[in-house]
């Protein structure tokens, strides 16, 4: 490693020391963007592995190229120890993102044109899941169920009644901030009745479907979905779950018809992560990334912050900031400036622009892996409060930078590898 950081800066210094900040970054700040996670180092090393040179297109035993023995046996393993981990009946793992899985899915089972049912983006869902900037919006005709006004949580029998007036060929549960457990089971009852596709995007709880700190999807979804770098813990990437009798269809979806040559390196970084999640370890850190969200909320909750539908069953959950008087852009901003990381994001009918909202998201996956436990989580919560209701006093604000970046080197990451 130390080898090619030193041929790194001397023939490529401007992407050395971008790698370097990004580390010291990375060491720095408190990270708690839900989507995020630190990947062990074993992960990082097979992702920049040799597997990277090869070209192999297709699926094991039918591949475009020679040479593919090695690749094959990491594909049939990454595939075998996704089904195994999951209980699913057929694994794809070539997807290079969450999106891909997604867009493999639907043009395996879809027509342009026809319709599909998903929960809109305020309330929790997905771009890739029929926003109108998105392939899926211009591709298809989209229609959206969303939380109840009060509750903001999920109302079946309005998303039944959406279903049975509209007619879905597909229905998708799941999404990137909806922060409580998804009823899965009535999710089949209703794609049954009205004779959808059941498709349950878990790219960011799939961890904790995982560690068995969340119900799974698959006895109820004829397709899953998901990445594997959130709560997973893994690479970059994506893969999907599916019954039997979609296999053939989803696998000549994602190859030929999304990608071309799949990511040997970052397949076998899957298989790697898939075999840790099955480790007493990860149960526990996943059991610890939901207790601690829990705890963190709670916190907030009572240092008298809003958080939407008044809790978290997951390892996130939304900040509705309009009682304090702040744009979720500009809390995104005072907590970077103490070296907090959170992103910004629509509360459930947020009247305000996606790129400004009246929320953040934040998520407990990175910080469990550093190691921080739940009074670490209240601590935590006092300097989130402080900041926001503080924000305009630069001393309390760099008090609380100075208590963000000693808690930070309390719990050091990467300690024995480079970047
Ligand atoms: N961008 C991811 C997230 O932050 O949730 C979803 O793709």
């Amino acid at each position: 490693m130390k080898g090619y950081l030193e041929f790194l800066k001397r023939s490529d210094p401007e992407i050395y020391e971008a790698l370097i900040g990004e580390l010291n970054r990375e060491q720095a700040k408190i990270n708690l963007i839900a989507s995020e996670n630190y990947a062990p180092p074993v992960i990082l090393k097979i992702t920049g592995s040799l597997l990277t040179n090869k070209y192999a297109e297709g699926y094991p035993g039918k591949r475009y190229y020679s040479g593919c023995e090695f690749a094959d046996r990491v594909e049939e393993l990454a595939r075998n120890r996704a089904m195994g981990l999951f209980g699913s009946e057929h694994a794809n793992v070539q997807p290079h993102s969450g999106t891909q899985a997604n867009m493999s899915v639907y043009f395996s089972l879809l027509k342009p044109g026809d319709t599909i049912m998903t929960m809109d983006l305020s309330s929790g869902g997905h771009l890739s899941h029929g926003a109108k900037s998105n392939f899926s919006g211009k591709l298809y005709r989209v229609v959206h169920y969303g939380v109840n006004r009060e509750t903001e949580v999920l109302d079946y029998d309005e998303i039944r009644a959406i279903a049975e007036a509209e007619r879905p060929k597909l229905i998708v549960a799941g999404g990137s901030s909806y922060s409580r457990l998804i009823d899965f089971e009535k999710f089949r009852q209703i794609a049954d009745a009205v004779q959808a596709v059941l498709m349950v995007d878990m790219a960011h709880f799939s961890g904790l479907v995982a560690g068995e700190a969340h119900p799974s999807p698959i006895p109820f979804a004829d397709v899953v979905t998901s990445t594997t770098h959130k709560t997973l813990r893994g690479p970059r990437g994506g893969f999907i779950l599916a019954r039997a009798e979609h296999g053939e269809k989803i696998d000549a979806s994602v190859f030929p018809g999304v990608q071309g040559g799949p990511l040997m390196n970052v397949i076998a970084a899957k298989a790697v992560c898939f075999k840790e999640a099955t480790k007493p370890k990860f149960k526990r850190y996943a059991q610890e990334v939901v207790l601690n969200a829990r705890v963190l909320a709670d916190k907030l909750a009572s240092n008298g912050l809003r958080i939407v539908s008044g809790g978290t069953d997951t390892h996130l959950f939304v900040v509705d900031l309009r009682p304090m008087g702040i744009t979720g852009k500009e809390a995104q901003e005072i907590l970077d400036s103490v070296d907090i990381n959170v992103n910004m994001n629509e509360i459930p009918y947020d009247p305000a622009p996606p790129n400004i909202t009246n929320g953040i998201r934040i998520g407990t996956p990175a910080v469990t892996t550093r190691g921080m436990h739940p009074e670490h989580m209240d601590f935590l919560g006092d300097l989130i409060t402080t900041a926001l209701e503080k924000r305009h006093d630069a001393m309390a604000l760099a008090k609380v930078r100075s208590e963000v970046q000693g808690l930070a080197r309390s719990f050091p990451i990467y300690h024995e590898v480079s970047p």
